[in-house]
């Protein structure tokens, strides 16, 4: 049996020669926010993703993650950066983390590779991988391995990267030396709170996502409701707006610059958006973790983006836009135009 302090210095060289920016060991009995949770549930904070809200101790607790997990379970928590740097630190109408190619896969096949060196070592490895596709906290079990700190606008903060970061996770059923949770350094600072478009951030440190312009535009499938269409701004896909005013993302270094971009799909603007048929969108959002909101949810976004800021060039192509087939993409057409008057 390697020692598993060897291991872990393993694991540490192997993450950094992935590319990640961060790595810690959270043990496998971590109390999940299992309370902060239930109340996010109860609130209905989580709207219409109602994925979130099915078996919901299953999220609050690792041990159950791997087919045989024997009696030691820890996980592998890690952070990929994207911070922007020069010209991608643009604001822009695509949120950041979509700016680059789909971390989703790339971070999963990172991992792979470290699994894969793991086994060599520990030839009874059973490992199970986690990037945003698995049930389970991995803000939580990133601030419980020691990776930064879950801030004021509900994301985790690391002091030297700040708050773009990627998280993944690896469960393994191995007894390794945790890492101790970090300070949290938010203070009094209140500047994502009072920035956030929608107030989607509640005092209580939990996101109401019904609210949050990132639900909108990328989970949100149908007419995004009046009252919540001017907090949209100019975003077509996600928001950065807390994490763009949070003063550890002040002089990051720079993001990995796969995950960074930027793709073409990073320059698009709502007036070309509105324009896309559906190979268009097919064809920008390819190899992007943008994919995930439909062809139809893109028109609308752009619509309202226009409608927020009215460009008489864009007027005509709205026009057309009142006479689609799918009535949330009219409807928001329709309300784009009389924001002309
Ligand atoms: C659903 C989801 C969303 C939803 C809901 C967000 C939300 N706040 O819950 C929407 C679509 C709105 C969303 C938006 C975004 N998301 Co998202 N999302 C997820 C997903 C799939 C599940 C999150 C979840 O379970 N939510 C339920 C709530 C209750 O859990 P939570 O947000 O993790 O909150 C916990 C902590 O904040 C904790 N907590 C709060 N304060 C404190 C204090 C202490 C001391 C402790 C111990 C705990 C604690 O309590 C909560 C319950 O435990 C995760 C991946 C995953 N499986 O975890 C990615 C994830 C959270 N998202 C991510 C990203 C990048 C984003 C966006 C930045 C994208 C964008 N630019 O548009 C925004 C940020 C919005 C925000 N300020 O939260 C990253 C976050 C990385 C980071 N640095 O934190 C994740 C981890 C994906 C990943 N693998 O990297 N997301």
């Amino acid at each position: 049996m390697v020692d598993p302090s060897e291991i872990k210095s393993l694991i540490v060289r192997l993450a950094g020669e992935s590319g990640f920016v961060r790595v810690g060991i959270a043990p496998g009995d971590t109390p999940l926010g299992s309370e902060r949770f239930r109340r996010f549930l109860a609130m209905g904070y989580h709207g219409k993703m109602s994925w979130l809200a099915r078996e919901p101790e299953r999220r609050c607790d690792v041990r159950g993650m791997l087919d045989e997990p024997g009696d030691e379970v820890c996980v592998i928590c890690l952070a990929a950066s994207y911070a922007p740097s020069g010209d991608d630190a643009e604001a822009g109408h695509i949120a950041r983390y979509a700016r680059g190619r789909d971390y989703h896969r790339l971070l999963r096949k990172r991992c792979r590779k470290i699994v894969a060196e793991l086994s060599g070592i520990v030839p009874d490895l059973h490992a199970r991988i986690c990037v945003d596709t698995a049930p389970i906290l991995e803000r939580d079990l990133a601030a419980a391995g020691g990776l930064g700190w879950i801030g004021r606008n509900g994301c985790l903060i690391d002091a030297q990267f700040g708050s773009y970061l990627l998280l993944a996770e690896i469960v393994v059923n191995l007894s390794l030396p945790a890492d101790k949770p970090v300070k949290n350094r938010c203070g009094s600072c209140r500047a994502c709170l009072e920035a956030c478009p929608s107030g989607a951030i509640q005092d209580d440190g939990l996101v109401d996502s019904r609210r949050c312009v990132s639900y909108l535009t990328i989970e949100h499938r149908e007419s995004i409701p009046e009252s919540l269409r001017r907090a949209c701004g100019q975003w077509v896909f996600g928001c950065d707006v807390c994490q763009e005013v949070c003063p550890y993302n002040r002089d990051v270094p720079a993001g990995d610059a796969e995950l960074r971009g930027p793709m073409a799909l990073a320059s698009a603007t709502p007036d070309e958006i509105i324009r896309w048929e559906w190979a268009d969108w097919d064809r920008a959002t390819r190899g992007s973790s943008a994919r995930r909101a439909k062809y139809e949810m893109f028109l609308r976004n752009a619509a309202i983006a226009l409608g927020n800021t009215p460009d008489q060039a864009s007027r005509d192509a709205l026009e057309r836009l009142t006479r689609h087939e799918s009535p949330i993409v009219a409807e928001a057409a329709t309300w784009a135009i009389k924001q002309y008057i």
